[in-house]
């Protein structure tokens, strides 16, 4: 028999992957998309199967985790054998300033979810996996963090996810629900959303090298993250709901590094040494020397890293560092991509965009650069 599973939040960074991952399965995969006023569906549509074809094995429905009587529907139609609640306003600075709507989809969305696969009967079919974060550590009480380690939420986003960590461990004791916490530390990839700080460091200085740009503006560079590639998370997200009983796990690589280490790393695989000079709002980076012609837009003295207290956070995480011994000898759980190789990756991909943008650019064709972030 086919496996259905149902993916929240299948047009972002995780939900990509682990649809590819899980279609390699044999799974049929139905995903829940926003309606957008234009296409979000880019990290997907290389999967994508036409409806008008039989036995169609990816399907997406329209959706939003703000909408119970849609959630029901969907879950009604799709019986699915495993649910993914991959959805979420993610952006943590962004939930300072959409604290409600953050609430409503991250906490109250999960709930929604939760009580629709109950009151569907679908509660001892469905397996239900929570897209929890090394956020609910915050202002971290232990060192490293593992599963036992006690919360301490430092956004509306943690908070609303610190609810929702505690409704799936709720249903599945009140109601025998097979019901999982993954608690993944911060994981990166070519596809993660250009405004968290490991890609906007790859976009932003691939353009800087490219021309495109002139300078990348920074936050807190000081912020320790251990850093892993979704790949490997999205695997251990399936391998969580095929064990006999369900339990949650941290999910993490067990080393840490800091904000402007990824930004040197990034230089250096684009042949820049940056030095970094001065402190607090007014550090600054500066080009030393340059490889050969892989930054054509560059000369060593020129600044293109400055901070912008803009991008600091009413209230920060300074520091995460993750303890996956249980995920590891549970599961059999080892991450196989480094920090090192994904950061590589990122550059490569980032370079190959901004390449395109300044060939457009040299011919007189010059497209506008979001950089908002
Ligand atoms: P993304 O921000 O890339 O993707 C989030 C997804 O949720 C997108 O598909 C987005 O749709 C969708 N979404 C947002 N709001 C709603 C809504 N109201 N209703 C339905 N769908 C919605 O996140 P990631 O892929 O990086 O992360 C996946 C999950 O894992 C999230 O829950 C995140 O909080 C959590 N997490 C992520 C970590 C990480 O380091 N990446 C670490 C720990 C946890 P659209 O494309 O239309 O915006
Ligand atoms: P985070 O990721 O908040 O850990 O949440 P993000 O990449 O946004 O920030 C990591 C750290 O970098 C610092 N920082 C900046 N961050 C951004 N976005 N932009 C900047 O310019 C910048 N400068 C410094 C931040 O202050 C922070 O300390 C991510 C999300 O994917 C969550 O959904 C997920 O739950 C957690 O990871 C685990």
């Amino acid at each position: 028999m086919t496996k259905k599973a149902l993916i929240t939040g299948i047009t972002g960074q995780d939900g990509s992957y682990l649809a590819e991952f899980l279609l390699e399965k044999g799974y049929e995969v139905h995903g829940i998309k926003r309606r957008a006023s234009s296409f979000n569906t880019q990290r997907v549509d290389h999967i994508y199967q036409d409806p008008h074809v039989e036995n169609q094995k990816f399907v997406l429905h329209y959706g939003d985790l703000t909408d119970s009587s849609n959630l029901t529907r969907i879950l009604q139609e799709v019986q699915p054998d495993e649910v993914y609640n991959l959805g979420a306003q993610s952006h943590v600075a962004v939930s300072f300033e959409s604290p409600e709507y953050t609430a409503d989809v991250d906490a109250m969305g999960t709930l929604r979810l939760l009580e629709a696969i109950r009151l569907l009967g679908l509660e001892q079919k469905t397996r239900f996996y929570q897209a929890s974060t090394s956020e609910l550590y915050g202002l971290v009480q232990e060192t490293p963090q593992k599963e036992t380690t006690p919360f301490y939420p430092r956004s509306p986003y943690a908070a609303a996810k610190l609810y929702a960590y505690w409704i799936t461990v709720n249903y599945r004791e009140a109601y025998g629900m097979y019901a999982c916490n993954g608690i993944l530390f911060n994981h990166e990839s070519p596809r993660r959303g250009e405004t968290f700080v490991t890609r906007k460091i790859t976009r932003g200085l691939a353009n800087i090298a490219q021309g495109v740009e002139n300078c990348l503006f920074m936050g807190n560079m000081n912020a320790l993250r251990d850093w892993g590639h979704a790949k490997d998370y999205v695997r251990m997200q399936w391998m969580m709901l095929q064990q006999d009983e369900p339990d949650d796990f941290v999910i993490a690589t067990g080393v840490q590094f800091s904000v402007r280490e990824f930004i040197e790393w990034s230089a250096g695989e684009l042949g820049i040494a940056l030095r970094f000079e001065g402190s607090g709002v007014e550090e600054i980076g500066v080009v030393e020397a340059i490889d050969g012609n892989s930054a054509p837009a560059l000369s060593a003295g020129d600044v293109i890293v400055r901070v912008d207290p803009r991008y600091f956070r009413p209230a920060e995480v300074e520091t995460l560092l993750g303890d996956p011994t249980k995920a590891k000898e549970k599961l059999g759980w080892v991450p196989e991509i480094t920090v090192r190789e994904m950061c590589a990756e990122m550059v490569r991909e980032d370079l190959k965009a901004a390449k395109r943008h300044a060939l457009l650019k040299s011919h007189g064709l010059d497209l506008p650069v979001s950089v908002e972030s």
